[in-house]
């Protein structure tokens, strides 16, 4: 029977050595609960990286290891510590990521650190073909493994591949700065099926394939070579039941369930009638516009101090990779401007940033969804933003305000939320004043809406309809071939 090969750059699952025994345990990400159907079908297999290098690992460890992963029906893909720094820290995050989101002045063009990301994709093809049987399906995601579609289609022409990408895809303008455009394009078009968040990554693409490798594209269909790439929308969603059902039973939390944490939060909402307070929840990335939003928050309080002592920003920065000195930089500027805007506005009583540096539990992360009557999601470029809709999912009354982006790709599907553009101070201060005032009815209305919305479209049903558009693909071959 045929199956289906899930490949990431991440395992879902978390693996450590702790007083040199292995602790392995799945991972809760959105993905992970998306794929899972999936992933659990038939002889469904799912490859990626473990997150330990072969540096980290002696025989009986890499054994052990193998042995787990495999009950977990996943094979891994082997990483020495200098793969992992030139692939992953260094093309991925130093190149792709920083040009994907427009950060030109961030991007690195080193032709080391591209042999090393050709070479880790390679790797990961050499995994996927030893597994892999005539007929199977392979899922490939994210930036990380952009050449890996070609690498299978090449040596096994008779699967069907599938690609997504977590994170936008810029303009051609600036794509077309990058060295190997050619080559990393070729290396997507081994798809049969190429996934992005939005209709606008996806006429990007469409755009740079146009352009640089002069090809023949009807619609959202491409010639290429003796086939048609099919390229389509598919906006992720979140697992919708499991945050909605979460923020229910908070409600019903006695004072000896509450965390320490949610015992601070009602502190501040029960200090005064019209005490908020707004959250935002992000990791440390210079995509995030975390800088800017405390700029603003700082605009905000000088433009309306009327709101001075009434409202606090609660802002979670969780710390990611922090090896690549740009977010070293970021996690400066943060801590300065914090320091700065509550060293200018605290007072005995009242200080208007609380910054948590830090990654939080799964509960605590309702408690701050649930405890804050507005979101202030605010970053200056993010493929999607799950942080969005999530929030959206736990607001289980009804209220609540939700201020967005528009360079996240949610912002497409979310347009009963309050749209900024992250740059536009003036903008910013004054929707946070509109988000504070806004009546509970009109919160209600808004939030309904959205709150069908992302029932209706989680994130099963996204991998289901990218599974469906997939093997339709199958049939769009044939029809190829018939004529
Ligand atoms: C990339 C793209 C795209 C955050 N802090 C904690 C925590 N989280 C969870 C959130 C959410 C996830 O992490 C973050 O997802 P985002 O979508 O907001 O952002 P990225 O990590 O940048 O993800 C993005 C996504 O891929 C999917 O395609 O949307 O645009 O950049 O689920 O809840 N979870 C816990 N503790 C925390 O402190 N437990």
């Amino acid at each position: 029977m045929n199956k289906t090969i899930i490949v990431s750059n991440r395992l879902p699952l978390q693996v450590k050595i702790e007083n040199n025994a292995l602790n392995i345990k799945p991972s809760v990400g959105g993905l992970a609960t998306g794929l899972k159907s999936v992933h659990e079908e038939g002889n469904g297999i799912w490859i990626g990286w473990s997150g330990l290098t072969e540096e980290e690992l002696d025989k009986d460890l890499s054994n052990q290891v193998n042995k787990e992963v495999t009950k977990a029906k996943c094979a891994t893909v082997p990483l020495t510590q200098d793969d992992v720094d030139n692939f992953y820290f260094g093309f991925s995050n130093k190149t792709l990521w920083p040009l994907f989101h427009y950060f030109m002045e961030y991007t690195e063009f080193d032709n080391d650190q591209w042999e090393a990301y050709k070479t880790v994709n390679q790797k990961f093809a050499d995994v996927i073909l030893e597994n892999i049987e005539d007929g199977d399906t392979v899922w490939v995601h994210d930036y990380q493994l952009l050449l890996l579609p070609k690498l299978i289609k090449d040596k096994k022409p008779n699967t069907t591949i599938g690609f997504f990408l977590h994170i936008p895809y810029p303009s051609y303008e600036i794509f077309r700065t990058f060295p190997w455009r050619e080559e990393l394009l070729h290396g997507m078009l081994g798809a049969d099926l190429l996934g992005f968040h939005t209709y606008d990554y996806e006429r990007h693409f469409l755009s740079s394939v146009k352009r640089i490798l002069r090809l023949d594209v009807q619609f959202n269909e491409i010639s290429y070579l003796d086939r048609v790439v099919k390229v389509d929308s598919f906006p992720m969603g979140i697992d919708y039941n499991k945050f909605h059902n979460a923020a229910l039973s908070h409600l019903n939390q006695s004072n000896t369930e509450k965390s320490e944490l949610q015992k601070r939060l009602d502190d501040h909402i029960q200090a005064g009638p019209d005490t908020k307070l707004i959250l935002s929840i992000d990791r440390m990335d210079y995509t995030k516009g975390i800088p800017n939003r405390i700029r603003a928050f700082e605009y905000f309080l000088n433009k309306y101090p009327q709101f001075k002592e009434k409202v606090r920003l609660v802002m979670l920065a969780v710390p990611s990779r922090s090896d690549v000195p740009q977010y070293q930089k970021l996690k400066r500027e943060t801590d300065e401007l914090v320091g700065r805007v509550n060293g200018e506005f605290s007072t005995v009583s009242w200080t208007p940033i609380w910054y948590f540096y830090r990654s939080m539990p799964f509960d605590n992360l309702i408690d701050l969804y649930t405890s804050s009557q507005i979101a202030l999601i605010t970053p200056v470029r993010d493929g999607m933003n799950l942080v969005a809709k999530e929030y959206i999912a736990t607001r289980v009354n009804q209220d609540g305000v939700l201020i967005l982006s528009e360079m996240a790709g949610a912002s497409k599907e979310m347009n009963e939320a309050l749209l900024i553009n992250p740059n536009n101070f003036e903008q910013l201060a004054d929707t946070l004043k509109h988000a504070i005032e806004m009546p509970a009815e009109e919160q209600s209305k808004r939030i309904k809406i959205l709150q069908k919305r992302l029932q209706r479209y989680s994130v099963e049903k996204w991998a289901e309809e990218f599974m469906k558009s997939l093997n339709d693909t199958k049939k769009i071959g044939k029809t190829i071939v018939a004529k």
